[in-house]
Protein backbone atom coordinates (compact mmCIF):
# COMPACT_ATOMS: atom_id res chain seq x y z
CA UNK A 1 0.00 0.00 0.00
CA UNK A 2 1.40 3.33 -0.82
CA UNK A 3 0.90 6.57 1.39
CA UNK A 4 1.54 10.21 0.41
CA UNK A 5 2.34 12.58 3.68
CA UNK A 6 2.10 15.92 3.47
CA UNK A 7 1.56 18.80 6.05
CA UNK A 8 1.53 22.62 6.55
CA UNK A 9 -0.24 23.35 3.99
CA UNK A 10 -1.43 26.96 5.46
CA UNK A 11 -3.76 27.89 2.98
CA UNK A 12 -5.34 31.53 3.22
CA UNK A 13 -1.68 32.50 4.14
CA UNK A 14 -0.18 35.67 2.72
CA UNK A 15 3.52 36.75 2.89
CA UNK A 16 4.20 40.00 4.26
CA UNK A 17 0.70 40.99 2.81
CA UNK A 18 0.61 39.03 -0.79
CA UNK A 19 -2.02 36.24 -0.98
CA UNK A 20 -0.47 33.00 -1.79
CA UNK A 21 -3.82 31.42 -3.70
CA UNK A 22 -1.98 31.15 -6.64
CA UNK A 23 0.81 29.05 -5.48
CA UNK A 24 -1.65 26.97 -3.48
CA UNK A 25 -3.64 26.33 -6.32
CA UNK A 26 -0.47 25.40 -8.74
CA UNK A 27 0.31 22.81 -5.62
CA UNK A 28 -3.04 21.37 -5.74
CA UNK A 29 -3.05 20.87 -9.24
CA UNK A 30 0.45 19.37 -9.24
CA UNK A 31 -0.70 16.82 -5.71
CA UNK A 32 -3.66 15.59 -8.22
CA UNK A 33 -1.50 14.46 -10.99
CA UNK A 34 1.14 12.66 -8.38
CA UNK A 35 -2.04 10.94 -6.32
CA UNK A 36 -2.76 9.62 -9.92
CA UNK A 37 0.60 9.01 -11.48
CA UNK A 38 2.21 7.54 -8.25
CA UNK A 39 -1.09 5.29 -7.77
CA UNK A 40 -1.28 6.33 -4.24
CA UNK A 41 -3.95 4.33 -2.07
CA UNK A 42 -4.11 6.88 1.17
CA UNK A 43 -3.20 10.63 1.55
CA UNK A 44 -2.29 11.82 4.96
CA UNK A 45 -2.58 15.48 5.87
CA UNK A 46 -1.10 16.21 9.33
CA UNK A 47 -2.45 19.23 10.64
CA UNK A 48 -2.22 23.43 9.26
CA UNK A 49 -4.32 22.80 6.34
CA UNK A 50 -5.02 26.59 6.67
CA UNK A 51 -2.97 29.17 8.06
CA UNK A 52 -5.86 30.38 10.72
CA UNK A 53 -8.82 29.82 12.64
CA UNK A 54 -10.69 31.19 9.95
CA UNK A 55 -10.34 30.52 6.75
CA UNK A 56 -10.51 33.36 4.36
CA UNK A 57 -13.33 31.86 1.77
CA UNK A 58 -11.08 31.34 -1.01
CA UNK A 59 -9.21 29.06 1.07
CA UNK A 60 -12.20 27.14 1.80
CA UNK A 61 -12.85 27.01 -1.67
CA UNK A 62 -9.10 25.61 -2.82
CA UNK A 63 -9.41 22.84 0.38
CA UNK A 64 -12.75 21.40 -0.38
CA UNK A 65 -12.56 21.64 -3.98
CA UNK A 66 -8.85 19.60 -3.94
CA UNK A 67 -10.88 17.00 -2.12
CA UNK A 68 -13.82 17.09 -4.26
CA UNK A 69 -11.10 16.44 -7.57
CA UNK A 70 -9.17 13.65 -5.61
CA UNK A 71 -12.54 11.31 -5.11
CA UNK A 72 -13.20 12.40 -8.52
CA UNK A 73 -9.86 11.05 -9.88
CA UNK A 74 -8.91 8.60 -7.75
CA UNK A 75 -12.21 7.20 -6.06
CA UNK A 76 -10.88 4.51 -3.93
CA UNK A 77 -8.45 7.09 -2.02
CA UNK A 78 -8.54 6.84 1.23
CA UNK A 79 -8.03 10.71 2.71
CA UNK A 80 -6.70 11.56 6.93
CA UNK A 81 -6.86 14.98 7.52
CA UNK A 82 -5.58 16.03 11.15
CA UNK A 83 -5.81 19.86 12.54
CA UNK A 84 -2.71 21.50 13.45
CA UNK A 85 -2.10 24.04 16.09
CA UNK A 86 -3.10 27.20 13.29
CA UNK A 87 -5.91 25.01 12.51
CA UNK A 88 -9.54 25.72 14.63
CA UNK A 89 -10.44 21.83 15.16
CA UNK A 90 -13.63 22.10 15.43
CA UNK A 91 -14.25 23.78 12.32
CA UNK A 92 -12.02 21.44 10.38
CA UNK A 93 -14.74 18.90 11.99
CA UNK A 94 -17.72 20.33 10.91
CA UNK A 95 -18.33 19.37 7.51
CA UNK A 96 -17.37 15.73 8.37
CA UNK A 97 -21.27 14.08 7.99
CA UNK A 98 -20.21 14.90 4.51
CA UNK A 99 -16.63 14.29 3.97
CA UNK A 100 -17.04 11.02 5.72
CA UNK A 101 -19.63 9.69 3.30
CA UNK A 102 -16.75 10.54 0.84
CA UNK A 103 -14.38 8.75 2.56
CA UNK A 104 -12.30 11.85 3.66
CA UNK A 105 -12.06 11.28 7.53
CA UNK A 106 -11.32 14.57 9.30
CA UNK A 107 -10.05 14.68 13.26
CA UNK A 108 -9.98 17.98 14.98
CA UNK A 109 -10.31 17.25 18.02
CA UNK A 110 -9.90 14.16 20.65
CA UNK A 111 -13.08 11.80 20.31
CA UNK A 112 -14.71 11.52 23.78
CA UNK A 113 -16.89 8.92 24.95
CA UNK A 114 -20.79 10.09 26.77
CA UNK A 115 -18.67 10.63 30.03
CA UNK A 116 -16.00 12.99 28.62
CA UNK A 117 -13.24 10.27 28.48
CA UNK A 118 -11.00 9.70 25.41
CA UNK A 119 -12.10 7.43 23.69
CA UNK A 120 -9.05 6.59 21.37
CA UNK A 121 -10.79 4.14 19.50
CA UNK A 122 -12.22 6.74 17.43
CA UNK A 123 -9.38 7.54 15.97
CA UNK A 124 -8.37 4.55 14.04
CA UNK A 125 -9.40 4.85 10.52
CA UNK A 126 -8.77 1.61 8.15
CA UNK A 127 -6.74 2.16 4.85
CA UNK A 128 -7.10 -0.03 2.26
CA UNK A 129 -4.49 -0.95 -0.78
CA UNK A 130 -4.20 -1.97 -4.36
CA UNK A 131 -6.35 -5.20 -3.51
CA UNK A 132 -9.03 -3.41 -1.90
CA UNK A 133 -8.55 -4.98 1.82
CA UNK A 134 -7.07 -3.23 4.66
CA UNK A 135 -3.46 -3.00 4.98
CA UNK A 136 -3.21 -0.25 7.46
CA UNK A 137 -4.64 1.14 10.75
CA UNK A 138 -4.34 4.88 10.53
CA UNK A 139 -4.95 6.20 13.92
CA UNK A 140 -5.33 9.92 13.15
CA UNK A 141 -3.78 12.04 16.26
CA UNK A 142 -4.24 15.68 15.81
CA UNK A 143 -2.57 18.46 17.71
CA UNK A 144 -2.80 18.11 21.23
CA UNK A 145 -3.62 20.97 23.51
CA UNK A 146 -2.34 21.27 27.15
CA UNK A 147 -6.22 20.52 28.16
CA UNK A 148 -6.22 17.37 25.80
CA UNK A 149 -3.89 15.57 28.53
CA UNK A 150 -4.35 13.63 31.12
CA UNK A 151 -3.15 15.04 34.44
CA UNK A 152 -0.35 13.33 36.40
CA UNK A 153 -0.46 12.26 39.73
CA UNK A 154 1.43 13.97 42.64
CA UNK A 155 3.83 11.63 43.12
CA UNK A 156 5.06 11.78 39.33
CA UNK A 157 4.83 15.51 39.61
CA UNK A 158 7.41 15.41 42.66
CA UNK A 159 9.28 12.98 41.04
CA UNK A 160 10.05 15.39 38.41
CA UNK A 161 7.76 14.14 35.78
CA UNK A 162 7.16 17.04 32.37
CA UNK A 163 3.38 17.41 32.69
CA UNK A 164 3.13 18.16 29.10
CA UNK A 165 5.82 15.23 27.78
CA UNK A 166 4.27 12.84 29.92
CA UNK A 167 0.87 13.86 28.86
CA UNK A 168 1.38 13.13 25.40
CA UNK A 169 3.10 10.20 25.88
CA UNK A 170 0.19 8.92 27.38
CA UNK A 171 -2.45 9.83 24.64
CA UNK A 172 -0.16 8.34 22.37
CA UNK A 173 -0.04 5.31 24.29
CA UNK A 174 -3.72 4.70 24.29
CA UNK A 175 -4.05 5.72 20.94
CA UNK A 176 -1.47 3.29 19.76
CA UNK A 177 -2.74 0.77 21.86
CA UNK A 178 -6.68 1.10 20.40
CA UNK A 179 -4.95 0.87 16.92
CA UNK A 180 -2.95 -2.71 17.62
CA UNK A 181 -6.59 -3.41 19.21
CA UNK A 182 -7.98 -3.03 15.38
CA UNK A 183 -4.63 -4.92 13.36
CA UNK A 184 -5.31 -7.59 12.30
CA UNK A 185 -2.22 -9.94 10.87
CA UNK A 186 -0.27 -7.81 8.18
CA UNK A 187 -1.18 -4.39 8.63
CA UNK A 188 0.54 -1.65 9.60
CA UNK A 189 0.19 0.61 12.49
CA UNK A 190 0.55 4.17 11.23
CA UNK A 191 0.33 7.38 13.46
CA UNK A 192 -0.14 10.67 12.72
CA UNK A 193 0.86 13.84 14.99
CA UNK A 194 1.29 17.68 15.12
CA UNK A 195 3.79 18.74 17.19
CA UNK A 196 7.66 19.77 17.82
CA UNK A 197 9.88 17.22 18.11
CA UNK A 198 13.06 17.12 19.91
CA UNK A 199 16.57 17.85 18.08
CA UNK A 200 13.76 19.00 14.90
CA UNK A 201 15.25 21.53 12.99
CA UNK A 202 13.67 24.79 13.06
CA UNK A 203 12.76 27.33 10.49
CA UNK A 204 12.29 30.24 13.21
CA UNK A 205 9.79 32.74 11.51
CA UNK A 206 7.29 30.65 10.95
CA UNK A 207 6.62 28.21 13.21
CA UNK A 208 4.89 28.55 16.62
CA UNK A 209 6.87 27.42 19.71
CA UNK A 210 4.13 25.17 20.32
CA UNK A 211 2.77 23.17 23.92
CA UNK A 212 4.86 25.65 26.20
CA UNK A 213 7.85 26.18 24.02
CA UNK A 214 11.32 24.80 23.12
CA UNK A 215 11.40 23.25 26.39
CA UNK A 216 8.66 20.93 26.09
CA UNK A 217 10.04 19.57 22.62
CA UNK A 218 9.15 16.20 22.75
CA UNK A 219 11.43 13.11 22.98
CA UNK A 220 11.05 10.76 19.91
CA UNK A 221 10.10 8.13 21.95
CA UNK A 222 6.58 9.14 22.26
CA UNK A 223 6.16 7.09 19.20
CA UNK A 224 5.75 3.41 19.77
CA UNK A 225 8.91 1.21 18.01
CA UNK A 226 5.76 -1.08 16.41
CA UNK A 227 4.63 1.82 14.25
CA UNK A 228 5.30 1.46 10.61
CA UNK A 229 5.16 5.04 9.81
CA UNK A 230 4.58 8.10 12.09
CA UNK A 231 3.58 11.46 9.89
CA UNK A 232 4.36 14.45 11.17
CA UNK A 233 3.28 18.01 10.86
CA UNK A 234 4.20 21.76 12.13
CA UNK A 235 8.50 21.88 11.28
CA UNK A 236 8.40 23.05 7.51
CA UNK A 237 11.40 21.71 6.82
CA UNK A 238 11.52 17.84 6.07
CA UNK A 239 13.19 15.54 7.97
CA UNK A 240 13.15 12.29 9.57
CA UNK A 241 13.30 12.61 13.50
CA UNK A 242 15.58 10.78 16.14
CA UNK A 243 17.46 8.79 13.67
CA UNK A 244 13.79 7.41 12.69
CA UNK A 245 13.59 6.58 9.09
CA UNK A 246 9.62 5.73 9.61
CA UNK A 247 9.51 9.12 12.22
CA UNK A 248 8.76 12.30 9.49
CA UNK A 249 7.43 15.85 8.84
CA UNK A 250 6.92 15.98 5.13
CA UNK A 251 7.98 20.11 5.48
CA UNK A 252 5.65 21.97 3.76
CA UNK A 253 4.74 22.44 0.45
CA UNK A 254 6.05 26.04 0.06
CA UNK A 255 8.29 28.12 1.56
CA UNK A 256 6.01 30.12 4.00
CA UNK A 257 8.69 32.76 4.88
CA UNK A 258 11.58 33.95 3.27
CA UNK A 259 13.98 32.66 5.47
CA UNK A 260 12.24 28.74 4.01
CA UNK A 261 13.50 29.56 0.94
CA UNK A 262 16.84 27.79 0.63
CA UNK A 263 15.58 24.10 1.72
CA UNK A 264 13.25 21.82 -0.89
CA UNK A 265 9.98 21.53 -0.29
CA UNK A 266 8.15 18.33 -0.70
CA UNK A 267 5.58 15.38 -0.01
CA UNK A 268 6.24 11.94 1.34
CA UNK A 269 5.65 8.74 -0.20
CA UNK A 270 5.29 6.14 1.35
CA UNK A 271 5.40 2.45 0.79
CA UNK A 272 4.53 -0.39 3.57
CA UNK A 273 3.83 -4.05 2.93
CA UNK A 274 2.97 -6.73 5.63
CA UNK A 275 2.86 -4.63 8.13
CA UNK A 276 6.60 -3.11 7.64
CA UNK A 277 7.55 0.07 6.20
CA UNK A 278 9.35 -0.90 2.64
CA UNK A 279 9.96 2.27 0.73
CA UNK A 280 10.21 6.14 1.38
CA UNK A 281 10.48 8.50 -1.15
CA UNK A 282 11.12 12.34 -1.27
CA UNK A 283 8.89 13.83 -4.06
CA UNK A 284 10.22 17.42 -4.80
CA UNK A 285 7.23 20.21 -5.39
CA UNK A 286 8.24 22.77 -7.69
CA UNK A 287 8.82 26.46 -7.13
CA UNK A 288 5.48 27.98 -8.53
CA UNK A 289 6.92 31.56 -7.26
CA UNK A 290 10.20 32.19 -7.33
CA UNK A 291 11.96 34.22 -3.83
CA UNK A 292 15.11 36.18 -4.60
CA UNK A 293 17.26 37.64 -1.68
CA UNK A 294 19.59 40.27 -1.97
CA UNK A 295 22.47 39.48 -1.36
CA UNK A 296 21.10 36.64 -0.24
CA UNK A 297 22.38 33.10 2.22
CA UNK A 298 21.99 35.36 5.37
CA UNK A 299 24.18 38.24 4.65
CA UNK A 300 23.71 41.90 4.27
CA UNK A 301 24.67 44.13 1.30
CA UNK A 302 26.51 47.44 1.55
CA UNK A 303 23.57 50.33 0.22
CA UNK A 304 24.96 50.70 -3.22
CA UNK A 305 25.49 47.48 -3.48
CA UNK A 306 22.03 46.50 -2.69
CA UNK A 307 20.63 48.85 -4.65
CA UNK A 308 22.80 48.07 -7.81
CA UNK A 309 22.11 44.32 -7.29
CA UNK A 310 18.23 45.15 -7.25
CA UNK A 311 18.64 46.85 -10.30
CA UNK A 312 20.64 44.27 -11.94
CA UNK A 313 18.18 41.34 -11.25
CA UNK A 314 16.95 39.65 -13.88
CA UNK A 315 13.41 39.24 -14.10
CA UNK A 316 10.41 37.71 -16.43
CA UNK A 317 8.41 40.33 -17.56
CA UNK A 318 6.20 37.24 -19.37
CA UNK A 319 4.96 35.95 -16.10
CA UNK A 320 1.15 36.72 -14.74
CA UNK A 321 1.21 39.44 -12.11
CA UNK A 322 0.51 36.63 -9.15
CA UNK A 323 4.03 34.53 -10.20
CA UNK A 324 5.92 37.62 -9.76
CA UNK A 325 8.67 36.76 -7.78
CA UNK A 326 8.95 38.12 -3.67
CA UNK A 327 12.07 40.22 -3.10
CA UNK A 328 14.05 40.47 0.08
CA UNK A 329 16.43 43.18 0.67
CA UNK A 330 19.17 43.11 3.64
CA UNK A 331 20.67 46.06 3.66
CA UNK A 332 23.74 47.23 6.37
CA UNK A 333 23.81 50.90 7.29
CA UNK A 334 26.86 52.89 8.83
CA UNK A 335 24.54 55.92 8.86
CA UNK A 336 21.08 56.34 9.37
CA UNK A 337 19.62 56.75 5.18
CA UNK A 338 16.04 57.63 5.90
CA UNK A 339 15.16 57.50 2.10
CA UNK A 340 16.59 54.15 1.40
CA UNK A 341 12.61 52.22 1.50
CA UNK A 342 11.96 54.65 -1.39
CA UNK A 343 15.31 54.10 -3.41
CA UNK A 344 14.57 50.11 -2.94
CA UNK A 345 10.76 50.37 -4.11
CA UNK A 346 12.18 52.60 -7.20
CA UNK A 347 14.80 50.41 -8.01
CA UNK A 348 11.99 48.39 -8.36
CA UNK A 349 9.50 50.51 -9.71
CA UNK A 350 7.23 49.07 -12.74
CA UNK A 351 9.11 45.73 -12.92
CA UNK A 352 8.05 42.56 -12.43
CA UNK A 353 8.74 41.55 -8.73
CA UNK A 354 7.36 42.25 -5.54
CA UNK A 355 9.34 43.69 -2.58
CA UNK A 356 7.99 41.39 0.76
CA UNK A 357 10.92 42.68 3.19
CA UNK A 358 13.36 45.04 3.57
CA UNK A 359 16.21 44.24 6.19
CA UNK A 360 18.61 46.52 7.75
CA UNK A 361 21.36 46.21 10.29
CA UNK A 362 23.06 49.43 11.79
CA UNK A 363 26.77 49.16 11.96
CA UNK A 364 28.04 52.22 12.74
CA UNK A 365 29.26 53.63 16.03
CA UNK A 366 28.64 56.71 18.43
CA UNK A 367 25.34 57.74 20.02
CA UNK A 368 23.11 57.40 17.86
CA UNK A 369 23.64 54.28 16.26
CA UNK A 370 24.42 51.18 18.50
CA UNK A 371 26.64 48.80 17.42
CA UNK A 372 25.67 46.27 14.96
CA UNK A 373 21.97 46.15 16.22
CA UNK A 374 19.30 44.29 14.04
CA UNK A 375 16.12 46.35 13.38
CA UNK A 376 13.22 44.29 14.91
CA UNK A 377 10.52 43.75 13.03
CA UNK A 378 7.40 43.20 14.71
CA UNK A 379 6.29 40.57 12.70
CA UNK A 380 9.47 38.59 12.43
CA UNK A 381 9.16 38.56 16.64
CA UNK A 382 7.53 35.48 18.06
CA UNK A 383 4.90 36.13 21.14
CA UNK A 384 7.78 35.00 23.21
CA UNK A 385 10.87 36.88 22.01
CA UNK A 386 8.33 40.15 23.23
CA UNK A 387 7.51 38.64 26.13
CA UNK A 388 11.22 38.18 26.83
CA UNK A 389 12.33 41.94 26.22
CA UNK A 390 9.45 43.22 28.51
CA UNK A 391 10.44 40.64 31.21
CA UNK A 392 14.22 41.78 31.05
CA UNK A 393 13.37 45.91 30.64
CA UNK A 394 11.35 45.40 34.07
CA UNK A 395 12.92 42.37 36.02
CA UNK A 396 16.80 41.31 36.64
CA UNK A 397 17.62 37.92 34.81
CA UNK A 398 15.37 35.58 32.90
CA UNK A 399 11.52 34.50 33.74
CA UNK A 400 11.11 30.97 35.86
CA UNK A 401 10.22 28.23 33.50
CA UNK A 402 6.54 28.46 35.25
CA UNK A 403 5.90 31.77 34.35
CA UNK A 404 7.09 31.31 30.67
CA UNK A 405 5.11 28.20 30.30
CA UNK A 406 2.18 30.35 31.92
CA UNK A 407 2.71 32.40 29.38
CA UNK A 408 2.79 30.41 26.51
CA UNK A 409 -0.64 28.91 27.28
CA UNK A 410 -2.29 32.05 27.68
CA UNK A 411 -1.15 32.62 23.96
CA UNK A 412 -1.87 29.25 23.05
CA UNK A 413 -5.48 30.22 24.66
CA UNK A 414 -5.28 33.37 22.41
CA UNK A 415 -4.18 31.68 19.20
CA UNK A 416 -7.28 29.14 19.28
CA UNK A 417 -9.49 31.30 20.50
CA UNK A 418 -10.91 29.56 22.96
MN1 LIG B 1 1.85 23.96 13.11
Amino acid sequence: MRLLHTADWHLGQTLHGFAREHEHERFLDWLLDRLEDRAVDALIIAGDVFDGQNPPIPALGLFYRFLAKAKARCPALDIVVVAGNHDSGSRLEAPSPLLTEMGVRVVGALPVDEEGAFAPEGLVVPLTGRDGTVAARCVAVPYLRPADLPPLGEEEIAAGADPLVEGVRRVYADAAEAGRRALRPGEALILTGHCYMRDGALSELSERKILGGNQHALPVDVFPEDAAYVALGHLHRAQAVGRRESVRYSGSPLPLAVDEEPYPHQVVLTDVAEGRLVGVELLRVPRFVAIRRVPGGGRFAAPEDALAALTALELDDKLPREGWPYIEVSVELPAPRPALREEVIAALAGRPARLVKLSLRLTGSGEALAESVPLADLADLAPEDVFLRLYRRHHEGEPEPALLAAFHELVATVQEGA
